[in-house]
């Protein structure tokens, strides 16, 4: 799942997409709902060139609903079509068809006037790990009516799935790799997971989130491990309180933190602190 994205890794990627890209009518690009902007890549459009894009901010069950809208809104005021979605739910799928309809509404009414009813729209899944792209594809599978085969002009071995609703999907994602020149959004994408703990310490990462918890959501801290928050507590004072209520206690009355800190990264990332967004 984590990738170490080194220089070769990108280029086969990119080239993996411009192979591909001219035989799609459209991209899906998925996204973690707990930090939209920070699991994108800020690349990808220039990869796809004029190809239409609808993005699915996925994992919408664990973000929070009121942040996701306002996302999907914020989207919008870009001119990029967005959809919440949540993998985990059975329903849902639908709004991805009628999404990449009404994306390629134009192109369609083209292809009619031309003579061609009924061209199935293809389709190509990319984003960064972790963002639910094996997740979605599996999902989409599911009404997947048969295997397409290969197709003259694609690459051997890939395969196009013919679903219903008239979509064909490449079966190979494009994985892209995550963006960070900033440190805020190197410690979303950690606190999701989506790049290694040991990208940085443990007990900072988790101090950092507290912070942002605190600021935040504080009432799914106390309610969660019962600490009183006070006034002008620092992100590395509330994980030291949270990991002596749980009784991470070392030797010598010492607060063991970093267990402490993998117990409430785990617990965010399980969603056991709620329906949290992070940015
Ligand atoms: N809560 C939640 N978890 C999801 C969702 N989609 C995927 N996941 C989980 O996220 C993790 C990564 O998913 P995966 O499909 O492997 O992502 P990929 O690396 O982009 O292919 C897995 O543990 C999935 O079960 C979703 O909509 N909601
Ligand atoms: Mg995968």
């Amino acid at each position: 799942m984590n990738i170490q994205w080194f220089p070769g890794h990108m280029t086969k990627t990119k080239r993996m997409i411009a192979e591909h890209i001219r035989l799609c009518d459209c991209v899906i690009e998925l996204c973690d709902a707990r930090c939209p902007q920070s699991s994108r890549n800020p690349l990808l459009p220039s990869l796809i060139g004029n190809k239409k894009l609808l993005l699915v901010i996925n994992k919408s069950d664990i973000a929070d609903p009121v942040q996701t809208q306002k996302w999907i809104e914020r989207f919008k005021k870009e001119g990029i079509m967005a959809i919440a979605l949540s993998c985990n739910d059975s329903k849902g799928i639908g709004k991805v068809f009628d999404a990449v309809k009404e994306l390629l509404k134009e192109k369609t009414e083209r292809d009619k006037a031309r003579g061609y009813v009924n061209k199935p729209a293809r389709v190509m899944v990319c984003g960064i790990p972790n963002v639910g792209k094996s997740s979605f594809i599996n999902k989409l599978y599911g009404k997947a009516a048969a295997k397409a085969g290969d197709k003259p002009g694609v690459t051997r071995g890939k395969q196009w799935i013919t679903l219903k609703n008239g979509m064909e999907l490449l079966d190979t994602p494009g994985i892209l790799w995550p963006k960070f020149e900033d440190k805020d959004v190197a410690l979303r994408l950690a606190f999701t997971g989506a790049i290694k703990d040991d990208v940085l310490d443990v007990e900072e990462l988790c101090a950092h989130l507290c912070s942002y918890m605190a600021k935040n959501y504080p009432e799914r801290l106390k309610e969660r491990y019962k600490t009183e928050l006070t006034e002008g507590l620092s992100g590395y004072d509330i994980l030291t309180l949270i990991s002596r209520k749980r009784g991470f206690i070392l030797k010598g009355n010492e607060v063991d933190t970093l267990r402490g800190a993998n117990v409430v990264l785990d617990e965010f990332r399980g969603a056991k602190l709620g329906r949290i967004t992070l940015e």
